[in-house]
């Protein structure tokens, strides 16, 4: 048997329990066999959850790049390492060897150093997905900065916020970026936020689009050139375990982002394991997780977990739908993709599409398929299952959290039978439990809660940065000596867990608890709706009601709207009950959406309730302009 790669359910179970019983133990032995270390730890394990204070492998010094790059160089420098698919499917993709990039990091380290960035210094990465972003982060890694990627679709306000709270003195960006047919003026965006930012002392510039920008003398300098000239050699700054590695970004409910602070050691291990079983990697394999450095997904399961398991992972810079909606599946055929990890929005979206441009290509390399960032619908859980997969390739519904690091309730592909909505067993070395609102754990099965984690997981967020009383409020003062995620899950029968959506979308109605998940689910079986969103309004006799805001597959299709709100309601009825039928229906052209994909809720529930005044913050939207939309399309219904 070996613990690093679970081949059965009865090993899964049996590493599971060993897992639970002596965590330090196994996490030792995992930590020990599969990675390179400097120093080997003091301790396993510290934690106080009351603090809250968390330390992994104490003592240990490793650096992460050593384990990303050095050791594959004997065996597999010339591996591909990052295969790059650029936007335009014209132009050539670009296999980057293991040699390669560790040439390239420590050439980028080189240069980093120079420009005076030393040791815990924190690095603003503000870059579309081409080489250079997974390079400068790695480069960060290397000589032991901290990175702070900020998504390259946020506006100059969120970059200026993010770079300001963690006081970052130097930003790495690029001229332009493409996506799809457009081309995105990142270096005009850059500057603009560095108005707010008078201590950022240098900008580095990649070129990728050749776009004319202002270049600001004693500041900004290009890449390339400081690439060709820079060393080719760097040793890796010796971290300990418990250093910081990066901070990330994620958008509370309210008030300004949280800096997750995550560590080298623990983050290393828990990725690397995760990544190794849930997407039971081979060595042959070509891996591609569609989404962007810019999230923790890309951090984690693109950059980190796929490179210290020595692995080819896919850098996709496009979009699902350039040229056309067979991007996807064009991009499978040609690199013979393996394992395919991507969010339920995107195959929300290509489901919509006809099936032709799935079926024009040959997708039988595929063995694996992933979803991530949102609870997938069954309809949508099918289409991926049988159109993507042919029912061949198992579909691992991965719930976890930026705050997580790595995944945390998965199925195992090809050990756990897989089950539309449920996101199935804990991961190995997890210990979930659901809490009723007295905060006591809800003991048994077939029963659901808010989901905690009773017990210190490796790659878990150390702190807020600059706000560890936030990170205590937030986290660990819900309910007592337990991590709260934030969101609520049911436990079946059998254990599985399916999660239901964030805790603060669970709307009351006359007194029963409504999530909106199955609701949501309900409506999305109608064969006309393309996508729904369900939030709550206030309302005279019930506490609040239901507000459907839904898109319609064909646009412009003038069906008999009355007829469809009937129906509608009436599959609602008949999945949930007559308790969750909708109050009000409003078919729009678009959500609202963050620029991860997730449904803004918070938007649409202020204008359901008529409070339009202060939507609050809508910079970080996929699609400002839909708001007008709704509120209009509302308020005349309101009369
Ligand atoms: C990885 C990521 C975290 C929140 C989380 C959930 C939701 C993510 C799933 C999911 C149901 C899933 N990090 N979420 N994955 N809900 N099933 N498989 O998305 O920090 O950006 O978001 O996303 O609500 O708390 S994140």
């Amino acid at each position: 048997m070996s613990n690093y790669s679970i081949k059965s359910l009865e090993e899964y179970f049996q590493v599971y329990r060993k897992s639970v019983r002596d965590p330090e133990t196994f996490w030792e032995e995992i930590a020990e066999e599969h990675f390179d270390w400097r120093r080997k730890w003091d301790s396993v394990l510290h934690w106080d959850f009351s603090k809250p204070e968390v330390k992994w492998f104490d003592g240990a010094q490793l650096n992460i790049t050593e384990n990303c790059l050095d050791r594959h160089l004997q065996i597999r420098g010339n591996k591909t390492a990052i295969l790059f698919e650029p936007n335009d499917p014209k132009e050539e993709a670009e296999h980057i060897t293991y040699r390669d990039l560790h040439e390239r990091v420590c050439r980028m380290s080189n240069i980093l150093k120079e420009n005076g960035v030393n040791k815990g210094d924190r690095v603003c990465i503000y870059l579309p997905m081409i080489p250079e972003l997974a390079i400068t982060v790695l480069a960060c890694a290397r000589i032991g900065a901290i990175h702070s990627v900020v998504f390259a679709g946020f506006s100059s306000n969120a970059l200026a916020t993010r770079i300001n709270d963690c006081d970052c003195k130097i930003v790495v960006t690029s001229d332009g970026s493409y996506r799809g047919a457009k081309t995105l003026d990142l270096k005009s965006i850059v500057d603009k936020a560095l108005e707010e930012c008078p201590q950022v002392s240098h900008v580095l510039v990649a070129k990728r689009t050749g776009q004319k920008v202002n270049m600001k003398r004693g500041r900004d300098q290009w890449l390339d050139s400081l690439m060709e000239q820079a060393y080719a050699d760097f040793p890796a700054e010796i971290m300990d375990a418990e250093d910081p590695l990066f901070i990330l970004y994620t958008s509370g409910s309210t008030g300004k982002p949280k800096g997750m602070v995550h560590s080298c050691g623990g983050y290393m291990v828990y990725t690397a394991y995760t990544f190794k079983n849930i997407f039971q990697y081979r060595e042959d394999d070509i891996y591609w997780c569609t989404a962007d450095i810019g999230w923790i997904t890309g951090h984690s399961y693109i950059v980190y977990g796929p490179l210290a398991n020595g692995a080819t992972t896919v850098m996709f810079e496009g979009v699902p739908s350039y040229p056309d909606s067979g991007r996807f599946w064009e991009v499978v055929q040609k690199h013979k993709i393996t394992q395919f990890y991507t969010a339920p929005t995107a195959i929300r979206a290509l489901a919509k599409e006809k099936l032709d441009y799935v079926n024009s290509y040959d997708l039988s390399s595929l063995k694996v398929l992933g979803s991530v960032g949102e609870p997938i619908n069954e309809e949508a859980w099918h289409w991926y299952n049988n159109n993507i997969g042919k029912g061949q390739s198992p579909v691992v519904d991965t719930w976890w959290q930026t705050e997580t690091g790595g995944i945390m309730i998965s199925p195992i592909p090809y050990v756990t039978p897989t089950t539309p909505t449920f996101a199935t067993f804990p991961f190995i070395g997890i210990q979930p439990a659901l809490m009723d609102d007295q905060g006591n754990e809800i003991l048994g099965n077939q029963t659901q809660g808010k989901l905690c984690i009773k017990f210190p997981w490796p790659s878990m967020a150390r702190t807020i940065w600059g706000d560890h009383e936030r990170y205590k409020n937030t986290y660990f003062s819900a309910f007592d000596n337990c991590y709260f995620t934030g969101d609520g899950a049911f436990r079946d029968e059998v254990g599985y867990y399916r999660i239901t959506g964030r805790v603060d979308d669970v709307i009351i109605v006359s007194g029963h608890n409504l999530g909106t998940a199955p609701i949501e689910d309900a409506i999305n079986e109608h064969p006309a709706v393309a996508e729904s969103a369900i939030v709550g309004y206030p309302h005279d006799v019930k506490g609040n009601a239901l507000y459907g805001f839904i898109t319609l597959k064909e646009v412009g299709e003038s069906r008999d709207r009355d007829n469809l709100m009937k129906e509608i309601n009436q599959k609602i009825a008949e999945q949930i009950g007559p308790i969750a039928k909708l109050e009000k229906i409003l078919f729009v052209s678009g959500l609202p959406k963050t620029r991860s994909g997730k449904i803004m809720r918070r938007i649409l529930r202020k204008i359901a309730s008529n409070e339009t005044e202060n939507l609050g913050d809508i910079s970080t939207l996929l699609n400002p302009e839909v708001v007008q939309e709704i509120m209009e399309a509302a308020s005349a219904k309101q009369v």
